[in-house]
């Protein structure tokens, strides 16, 4: 198993685990860009966003919404995105959802 973040799903790889579902797991970015900066993925491979279907789009959603209640930022605000292909600086090709917050977030960028 090669991909990263299915690795992580595996346990192969230690993550600091803050939400999981049957269909989803959300775990702190390694490299974080907020106070608070968290993973939200499949537990199903997908290389990216766009070949999500429906059902695990909303499923990512509705955990973000849980993360973002527990990490306490549900009231202040906080910035959901995909990056999607290189040009968007993608670096792991399985699909994840950003949840940045915790601080003012600058318009248009993490
Ligand atoms: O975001 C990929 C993100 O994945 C980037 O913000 C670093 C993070 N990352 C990389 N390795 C790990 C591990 N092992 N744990 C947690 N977070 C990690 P992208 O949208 O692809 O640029």
């Amino acid at each position: 198993m090669s991909c990263l973040f299915c690795r992580i799903v595996g346990g192969e790889i230690p993550a600091t685990v803050v939400h999981e579902t049957e269909t989803t797991l959300a775990f702190r970015d390694i490299q974080p860009k907020a106070p608070v900066h968290v993973l939200l993925i499949p537990r199903e491979h997908v290389p990216n966003a766009v070949d999500l279907t429906a059902e695990q789009l909303g499923a990512l959603f509705a955990a973000a919404k849980d993360v973002a209640e527990a990490e306490g930022v549900a009231e202040s605000g906080y910035r959901l995105l995909f990056n999607t292909g290189p040009d968007s600086g993608q670096e792991v090709f399985h699909a994840h959802l950003h949840l940045l917050g915790g601080q003012k977030l600058q318009a248009g960028t993490a």
